[in-house]
């Protein structure tokens, strides 16, 4: 098969790349490279890299030319990003998205797998985060995700098209960005702690999160591709656990044998107290299940810096 890995240069896409590639399909990604890196993809006979933005419809028509399978994982990924230029953006986010549903639909591409995101779930307290859910989103950010997965669902109800959207929850795994302060919590930790800093807990700590390994989310993008059950869908993608950050910092200090001695910071504006999803539904239409334990996950994270 061809497919088209969007965002492919990042973090997500660069493992679903990966994976691609040693199934033996044929790989294009495209990619801005505003926030991921030509070296976090390998050199590779059937891997093509385009420098594009997935604003631009022309870049994305050119780039759908044969594709059987869509991953569209290209967006700005920073929340406070998009609460400082809500219109910049949206363009990538959810215009961005409309030329990749459009480009998929003129080229018969057979699935279109959205990134979509626990955001949408906004500070709604009741857990687990379960799809039926109404929205509550709190940020541009949960706008443009909300609005694409509208665009997915009416683009298979009026076009036909195969779309799936998968709602992460907090992903982690090696190659994720730590450099920025709202970069996920355990890229940053995982930095700190391997130059033997220690790292701060925004808050008390007891603020719990549904951490899923990175190839667990890979396995699910691929199971989104190869079964017609999910197909119109929309669905978590996490453990079904959750962890509090004074867990999860106990968790490191052991990996690393570092005495565990957090430093607590004021907690973030706007933070969500505790998160875990629902994932029945994931379990039922992928056939998917997470496979690695969190402890595994932050082991092989380590092993990679
Ligand atoms: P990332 O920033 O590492 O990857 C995003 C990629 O998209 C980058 O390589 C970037 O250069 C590229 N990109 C951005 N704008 C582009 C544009 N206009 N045209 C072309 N390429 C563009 O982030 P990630 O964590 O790998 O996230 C991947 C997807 O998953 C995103 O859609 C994100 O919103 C979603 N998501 C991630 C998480 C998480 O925990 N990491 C959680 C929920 C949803
Ligand atoms: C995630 C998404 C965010 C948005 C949000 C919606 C990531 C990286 N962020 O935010 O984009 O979708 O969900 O709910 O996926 N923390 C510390 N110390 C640090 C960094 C973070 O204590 O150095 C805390 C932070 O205050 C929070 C927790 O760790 O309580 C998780 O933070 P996060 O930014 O990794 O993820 P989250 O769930 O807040």
């Amino acid at each position: 098969m061809k497919a088209l890995v969007t965002g492919g240069a990042g973090f997500i896409g660069s493992h679903i790349t990966e994976r691609l590639l040693n199934d033996g399909h044929e790989v294009v990604v495209l990619d801005d490279f505003s926030t991921g890196h030509r070296h976090n993809l390998p050199e590779h006979d059937k891997l093509s890299v385009v420098e594009g933005d997935i604003r631009n419809m022309q870049t994305v028509e050119d780039c759908m030319q044969g594709v059987n399978w869509v991953f569209h994982k290209a967006a700005v990924a920073s929340v406070p990003k998009t609460v400082n230029d809500p219109v910049g953006s949206s363009a990538a986010n959810y215009q961005g998205t409309l030329h990749i549903l459009e480009a998929a639909r003129q080229n018969k591409v057979d699935r279109v797998v959205f990134a979509s995101s626990a955001a949408l779930y906004g500070d709604e307290p009741t857990l687990p985060k379960q799809e039926d859910m109404l929205p509550v989103t709190l940020s541009p950010y949960a706008v443009d995700k909300l609005a694409s997965e509208y665009a997915c669902g009416v683009y298979t109800k009026l076009y036909g098209l195969k779309t799936v959207a998968l709602r992460y929850f907090n992903v982690y795994g090696p190659r994720q960005d730590p450099s920025s302060p709202y970069s996920g919590v355990i890229s940053i930790f995982a930095d700190r702690l391997s130059k033997q800093q220690m790292p701060t807990i925004f808050g008390d700590g007891e603020q719990t999160r549904d951490f899923v390994f990175v190839t667990d989310v890979v396995e699910a993008n691929m199971q989104a591709v190869l079964r017609d059950e999910p197909v119109g869908q929309y669905m978590n993608i996490a453990t079904g656990h959750q962890i509090t950050l004074n867990e999860l910092l106990q968790v490191f200090c052991e990996l690393y044998q570092l005495e565990c001695k957090p430093e607590y910071g004021e907690p973030r504006q706007g933070d969500i107290k505790e998160s875990y999803a629902n994932i029945e539904r994931a379990s039922k239409l992928l056939a998917w299940q997470p496979e690695v334990a969190l402890h595994d996950g932050l082991k092989l994270l380590c092993e990679s810096l």
